[in-house]
């Protein structure tokens, strides 16, 4: 028998290239175990008859605040208009026009072993923005750090450790309803990395105005979904991350980090290959790392 006859016979199981986060484990902070969904039935277009994922909506989203959907009710599936931006609330994909079975939207990716709306507000996409604050490794001589193997120079980045989960992460949040990405991005870094909300007015005043410049050339490095372990079969992370690089040190370099709001840590850390981080942040540093010839 030859190669090529071997490789048609081969038998391959498809891999996902998402949900290494949201499949296969319990669902965070008191949700359920999630339905079992091996890797060749992630894809819904895949027939899974015996599939019957638990439904889980968390008590703080259910309760009805302003920044959540209403929920199902004995009238049926709440009567919001999907693919499209409705009210001020942005219901529109980065991953295209997503599905909507039974009166709910389907997510983009595949299956995640549970439904309904956990821990997040939006039915569909939940549109989030992730900062990523970088700078080179220095030494007290001020010369970069050069890595021994790669030979390349070492970025760091601004982490948080989120209160929730314990993880490291980009000090990312969500986009507000009607809110600008770029506000978001300024809001959330300042809030989670700087500790804006606990500064008076005079602090704030300079966090705003340093962050202007250095916010004032980011490049977007990532739009899309995001496997973060809150999504389900019918609400799921997107984010657009920029990178708001500090070439020479003189501005980021200087800022006191401060954890605030979300954060319980927050820690200019550096930049491989061997980072493990929330959700899939790591592909997005990935992608900075490789951007900026950086050691990964
Ligand atoms: C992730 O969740 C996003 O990439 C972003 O970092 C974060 C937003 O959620 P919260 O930090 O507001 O909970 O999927």
């Amino acid at each position: 028998m030859g190669n090529s006859n071997s490789t048609t016979t081969m038998t391959s199981v498809p891999k996902p290239n998402s949900h290494y986060k949201c499949r296969n484990c319990q669902y965070p902070r008191g949700g359920p175990q999630r339905y079992a969904v091996p890797d060749d039935k992630v894809s819904w277009k895949t027939n899974y008859p015996e599939y019957a994922p638990p439904e889980f909506t968390s008590e703080s989203v259910s309760s009805g605040p302003v920044w959540a959907d209403p929920g199902v009710t004995e009238k049926g599936p709440p009567p919001l208009k999907w693919n499209t931006v409705h009210g001020k609330v942005n219901r529109v994909s980065h991953m295209g026009q997503y599905e909507v079975v039974n009166g709910l939207p389907q997510n983009p990716v595949g299956r995640t072993g549970i439904r309904s709306r956990g821990h997040l507000g939006r039915w569909g996409p939940n549109h989030a923005a992730d900062p990523i604050v970088t700078r080179w490794k220095r030494d007290k001589n001020g010369s970069k750090v050069i890595h021994p193997t790669t030979k390349k120079p070492i970025l760091q980045f601004v982490a948080i450790q989120r209160k929730d989960s314990g993880e490291w992460a980009i000090p990312g949040g969500m986009v507000d309803a009607g809110e600008r990405v770029s506000v978001t991005l300024k809001r959330e870094f300042a809030e989670e990395a700087m500790n804006s909300l606990e500064a008076n007015s005079e602090e704030k005043e300079k966090i705003k105005k340093s962050l202007e410049t250095l916010f004032s050339k980011g490049v977007e490095v990532y739009r899309g979904y995001v496997d973060d372990p809150r999504n389900t079969d019918n609400v799921w992370m997107e984010t657009v991350a920029y990178n708001f690089h500090d070439d020479t040190g003189d501005s980021v370099g200087k800022f006191n980090l401060n954890a605030g709001d979300d954060a319980g840590n927050v820690k200019w850390t550096d930049i491989s290959s061997s980072l493990q981080l929330f959700a899939s942040h790591v592909d997005f540093i990935e992608k900075v790392a490789k951007k900026n010839n950086a050691h990964w």
